[in-house]
């Protein structure tokens, strides 16, 4: 048997940049396939020698070589799989690229058409009989985890034998054609028995940064947005610590990669098991760095401690909603003041934290948006706290998507999910409004009390607010002490004064520096006149954003020499670093940031002209330095024109 297993279509950044062959290699190995390298590797260990495809790669490929003009996506990777032979093509899935997997599918079995062509993953799983009605193409799907029951498929087919008793799959009765699901396939209840997964057919793998190592699946929580713990039904299960261990150092010898995102729902449901993982990574002497995912009431500050010392450097925290209501209502059930206290802890310990946040639940009201939205910009008082706040999409077969399949919506910018999906095509958009129920995470749930366009703005506003001026928003949130309120007078402001797009162009909009300047000139000619209670801190906070949008200085940095020595010599003229911006703003910046820090009023900020260097980083948040009035007024000599020997001279007469 002749088995091809592809990738689920993930990297979108594809659309949104141009980027190249390196850049783009490192994405697609972070984006490894997990799943199906599992698979595969099950697979080879029974003789079988399958290939994987990464649809990511074939995606860039057409990006790169074809034009786009004249053939589109899904036709061009018809033709790469023409001159490929396959008995099985299975096929990998995820909600956001559902539609192109079909789409492809589909072409795949026109020109194949003896082959099998098989569906798997978290989407086909659970859309599985209403995509095999929909979607003749489609002869099979693979529900749930496979690693037992792919083997005995592939088994099957090879020997021309019924499938009937293959557990965990959706086939095509011969007899009627009717559509049969199979009993559940049993879960991998001993994930140490699985093979290590086949990143040798997958060459990206080794342009990671955070290489991907499947740590354990399965949440035994409840909460009625998600899918995942449905898909792995609830069995929380763990690699044991020498397992991980042994394939961290795998993949170290292998690549000489050190750092791992480790792939987990809810890592630190058991407590006892998270201290001895990370006292067995102390152990060994490792010097690995990782990430997982965790719930803030499944941790506390002082494993947080332990899990920093043993090399955790992420955390992704799913807080959802900074309402107590509505964290009743999606039984989630997080004590809000312990979430910010977790992400406070990470932040101590220099762990990057994911502050998740969702809007757009259908109970949710104006004041429930408003905490949500007081809880991203809070966060923003740590640095290494990262919110993100993404619209509701009803995932097949949870709680809250049953619960409102029958009046769900598509909007005009047809699903919200391709703000963080994948490109959708013409046909893409027919297949999803002819069928919501397999499609439902490209709609929105009805929320009687918030306008779905305001949602939309809001957290584009927040989203690139964050990036572009984290410091003012946080500033104009405690200053107001309502940042929805802001929003809404920046949002009358901005029609008043002309800066007007249509609800498709918004998020264009939003992601240009337009943006940012738009937003630092109603802050000075409407806030800070006539609103803030605060002026003089707020205006600080604004001239350094403002400052540091003003210049580009990305490509200045790539000049900067790290021979510091070199630059230094008695008759060498010293300049300012190219890219270093010195600004004058009218009160005292770190007492500033201080007070924001710990939440104290910015009113009562005494006048204090200060002066400020200030350098914004490729990556990160930008350096900043406040100067003493001495080292400004050495830093105002070094303008490349007067030697170190003659600028000496000068400073000694004003210190006289
Ligand atoms: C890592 C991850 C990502 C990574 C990328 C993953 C990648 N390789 O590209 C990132 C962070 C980019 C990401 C993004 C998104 N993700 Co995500 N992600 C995950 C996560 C946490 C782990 C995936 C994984 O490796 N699992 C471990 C492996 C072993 O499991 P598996 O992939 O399911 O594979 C098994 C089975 O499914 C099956 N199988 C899989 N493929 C195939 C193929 C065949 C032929 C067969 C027979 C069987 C089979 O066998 C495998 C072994 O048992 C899952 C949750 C989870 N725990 O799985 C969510 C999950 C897949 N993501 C999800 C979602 C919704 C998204 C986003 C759309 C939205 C978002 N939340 O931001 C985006 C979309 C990205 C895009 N641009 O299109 C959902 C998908 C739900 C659905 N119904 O499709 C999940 C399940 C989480 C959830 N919220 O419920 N994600
Ligand atoms: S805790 Fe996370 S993984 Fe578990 S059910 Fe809730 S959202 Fe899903």
């Amino acid at each position: 048997m002749k088995v091809c297993l592809i990738s689920a279509p993930t990297a979108n950044q594809f659309d949104h940049q141009a980027v190249g062959e390196t850049d783009a290699a490192r994405i697609m190995g972070e984006l490894a396939p997990v799943g199906i390298l599992s698979l595969a590797a099950v697979l080879e260990a029974r003789g079988l020698q399958p290939e994987v495809v990464d649809l990511n790669r074939v995606y860039y490929d057409w990006r790169q070589k074809s034009n786009q003009n004249e053939t589109d996506f899904c036709s061009f990777a018809g033709a790469y799989f023409a001159g490929r032979d396959f008995d099985f093509f299975g096929f990998s899935t995820v909600c956001s690229s559902y539609p192109l997997t079909l789409r492809i599918a589909a072409e795949v079995k026109r020109v194949h058409r003896t082959s099998v062509v098989v569906l798997g993953g978290p989407q086909a799983s659970v859309v599985d009989v209403s995509t095999m009605r929909a979607f003749p193409s489609i002869d099979l799907v693979v529900r749930g985890e496979a690693e037992e029951s792919l083997p005995a498929l592939v088994d099957a087919l090879a020997a021309g034998s019924s499938l009937a008793a293959i557990p965990g799959i959706t086939f095509r009765r011969h007899e009627d054609g009717e559509i049969v699901r199979s009993p559940d396939a049993p879960l991998v209840l001993d994930l140490d028995a699985l093979p290590f997964p086949a990143f040798h057919l997958f060459p990206d793998v080794r342009f990671c940064r955070h290489f991907p190592l499947e740590l354990g699946r399965g949440c035994p929580f409840a909460c009625t947005f998600c899918s995942t713990n449905d898909f792995f039904r609830r069995r929380f299960r763990l690699k044991t610590p020498a397992q991980m261990i042994a394939d961290m150092r795998r993949v170290k010898q292998t690549y000489g990669i050190n750092s791992f995102e480790l792939v987990h729902d809810m890592f630190t449901v058991d407590r006892k098991r998270v201290v001895e993982f990370c006292e067995a990574l102390l152990e060994s002497k490792e010097e690995f760095t990782w990430g997982s995912s965790a719930r803030t009431d499944c941790i506390d500050e002082e494993l947080i401690a332990l899990m920093a010392r043993a090399g955790c450097r992420g955390i992704f925290f799913g807080i959802e909603t900074g309402s107590s209501r509505m964290q009743k209502i999606i039984d989630k059930g997080l004590d809000l003041n312990d979430s910010a206290e977790r992400v406070r802890s990470c932040d101590k310990f220099k762990i990057n934290t994911a502050v998740s946040l969702m809007a757009g639940f259908p109970d949710e009201t104006m004041n429930d948006l408003r905490d949500t939205a007081a809880f991203f910009v809070d966060s923003l008082r740590y640095d290494h706290a990262d919110p993100q706040l993404s619209i509701l999409a009803p995932l097949a077969d949870t709680p809250i998507q049953k619960q409102h399949k029958d009046s769900l919506v598509l909007d005009d910018d047809v699903a919200d999910m391709s703000y963080r999906g994948w490109r959708q095509e013409p046909q893409d958009h027919a297949m999803i409004a002819d069928h919501p129920e397999i499609f439902s995470s490209f709609y929105s749930v009805p929320t009687p009390y918030l306008e779905h366009e305001f949602l939309k703005e809001l957290r584009d506003f927040l989203l690139t607010g964050m990036r572009a001026f984290r410091r003012l928003l946080l500033g104009l949130h405690q200053d107001s002490g309502d940042v929805v309120d802001v929003f809404q007078q920046w949002q009358q402001w901005r029609a008043k004064h002309g800066v007007h797009f249509s609800n498709s162009d918004r998020t264009a909009y939003y992601a240009q520096s337009g943006f940012p300047a738009d937003f630092i000139e109603f802050v000075r000619l409407h806030y800070i006149p006539a609103v803030s209670k605060a002026p003089l801190a707020i205006s600080a906070l604004a001239e350094y954003e403002a400052a540091l949008l003003g210049r580009d200085h990305e490509s200045d940095q790539e000049q900067v020499s790290d021979d510091i020595e070199d630059l230094i010599s008695p008759d060498s003229r010293p300049q300012l670093l190219p890219g270093v911006n010195v600004i004058k703003v009218p009160a005292d910046y770190q007492e500033i940031v201080r007070r924001l820090r710990q939440r104290s009023p910015l009113h009562d900020i005494p006048v204090r002209q200060v002066k400020l260097a200030i350098r914004r980083t490729a990556a990160g948040p930008a350096e900043v330095r406040q100067l003493s009035p001495l080292s400004a007024e050495l830093l105002g000599l070094c303008e490349g024109s007067l030697t170190v020997e003659e600028i000496a001279a000068e400073f000694r007469q004003k210190l006289r």
